[in-house]
């Protein structure tokens, strides 16, 4: 089996901004602190760089307070990248800021331009085999099909799924482990849409420890969720823990904060 869509040779990331503290969120759970999660970005960063891959650190963009989750706007594939359109209104303008970035990188980039096309990059869970898009409340379905349109020139198939009502982003509750491997929290996985893999579940009330990521050797957890991060490491993994508190006050977690990817060479 090929693994392209856990080893990669790059990540772009942002520093988070000033106006983090304005981030969006379900549920006010208090202010994110700046220097905690700059500190927590450091280690993320420091991570990713430890498995020889070049990691691309962007300015902060204080314009945008999400704009530290850079994986919501834009989906990178070996062939190209797709320039999201993200749902939430305050975050749309993120897309057109990261796409000189990937310009650079890339000789086949495509944005999604349909004026009533919403998808972000955190509905999206790449395999070995197909891409699967989560409708949510960011992603709808004329999005997923613009999508698609884009992609399957590049030969690949997407597969729509359901994100579970109040969950932010379908990989909010999943990441992919290996070539054949999903992390996910049990009710996502009860929806059936990962019958062809194997399944590990996140343990019982450690649902937020889903959003981690493969990146090469290692799997990036968020730190607190000790029966989950056992479980990944019994089944084989090379797991590093991340400070994710002030991230998880804005709902964002491991993958929310890199996009990850090998650019054809050029
Ligand atoms: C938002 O609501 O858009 C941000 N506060 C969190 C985005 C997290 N991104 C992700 O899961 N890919």
């Amino acid at each position: 089996m090929t693994d392209a869509s856990y080893r990669f040779t790059h990540a772009i990331t942002r520093r988070p901004a000033a106006s983090i503290t304005r981030g969006l969120r379900a549920v006010d759970t208090g202010s994110p602190d700046l220097a905690v999660m700059q500190a927590h970005h450091a280690d993320y960063i420091a991570a990713l760089r430890s498995t020889g891959a070049t990691v691309v650190e962007l300015p902060p963009l204080d314009n945008y307070p999400d704009s530290v989750f850079v994986e919501d706007t834009a989906l990178c594939l070996p062939q190209g990248a797709v320039i999201m359109r993200p749902g939430a209104p305050s975050r749309l303008g993120e897309a057109a800021e990261m796409a000189p970035h990937l310009a650079a990188l890339y000789a086949d980039i495509r944005p999604i331009t349909g004026a009533g096309s919403y998808i972000e990059g955190g509905d999206i869970l790449v395999t070995e085999t197909e891409i699967l898009v989560g409708r949510s409340a960011r992603t709808n379905a004329v999005g997923i099909a613009e999508m698609t349109s884009l992609v399957a020139p590049w030969g690949h198939k997407v597969r729509e799924v359901m994100t579970p009502p109040g969950v932010l982003h379908f990989k909010t509750d999943c990441s992919l482990l290996d070539g054949d491997t999903i992390l996910s929290t049990e009710r996502l996985a009860a929806s059936g849409c990962f019958r062809d893999y194997r399944v590990i579940h996140t343990a019982p009330g450690e649902e937020a420890a889903a959003n981690s990521i493969r990146f090469n050797d290692l799997v990036l957890v968020p730190a607190g969720f000790p029966a989950t991060r056992d479980r990944i490491t019994a089944a084989g993994f090379g797991v590093r823990e991340i400070g994710n508190s002030e991230c998880a006050k804005l709902d964002g977690g491991m993958s929310c904060l890199s996009l990850r990817f090998s650019p054809p060479a050029r």
